[in-house]
């Protein structure tokens, strides 16, 4: 396994769109368990592979949220190949989201709150299921990459402008890496 490094904006490999995967192989089963390790190190929650330099339709996320309030985090790796979203709801709640792309800025987003979603699994088997809470919005996040989108897009000019003169801020000062 391996840690890979993470492209940050304004890489232009990060408005890739993503290319679907034809067949989960072994070499994207290697690529999988480097993306996780890459991801528990940074630490986050979830990686597109595009943001380790593979623009292929492929998404890791593990939410370690702990069982109960201040509890252990709980490991739930789940990968997601060749994502669909079939439906969303119709109520958009705010979230305050973070980008390893992006590093050390947050904003609040609007998304739908609930998705119905439709991928593949590392063994190439199909799934469906509704989807809510941070999952939600994590797997909408991740989606976006596959579309060279960003969190930031979906911030008004202004504060859009704002995160990132902060960041340009902080890699002048050393506070996260150039
Ligand atoms: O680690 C991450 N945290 C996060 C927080 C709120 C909403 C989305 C995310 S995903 C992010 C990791 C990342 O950049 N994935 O693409
Ligand atoms: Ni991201």
């Amino acid at each position: 396994m391996a840690i890979l490094p993470i492209y940050e904006t304004p890489d232009p490999l990060l408005r890739q769109i993503s290319k679907p995967v034809a067949e989960v192989t072994d070499e994207h089963r290697k690529l999988i368990a480097d993306m996780f390790e890459t991801m528990y190190d940074a630490p986050g929650i979830g990686l597109a592979a595009v943001q380790v330099g593979h623009p292929i339709r492929i998404l890791v996320i593990d939410l370690q949220e702990p069982e109960e309030e201040g509890g252990e985090p709980v490991k739930d790796p789940r990968v997601f190949i060749n994502p669909e979203i079939l439906e969303t709801s119709e109520n958009d709640i705010p979230y305050t989201e973070g980008c390893l792309s992006v590093p050390e800025q947050f904003a609040d987003v609007m998304r739908p709150d609930r998705v119905k979603a439709r991928w593949l699994d590392e063994h190439g088997e199909r799934h469906e299921e509704e989807i809510d809470g941070l999952l939600a919005v994590c797997l909408q996040h991740e989606m976006d990459h596959l579309e060279g989108v960003l969190f930031i897009d979906h911030l008004s000019k202004l504060k859009r402008d704002m995160v990132l003169k902060k960041l340009a801020k902080m890699r002048k000062q050393g506070r996260v890496a150039a």
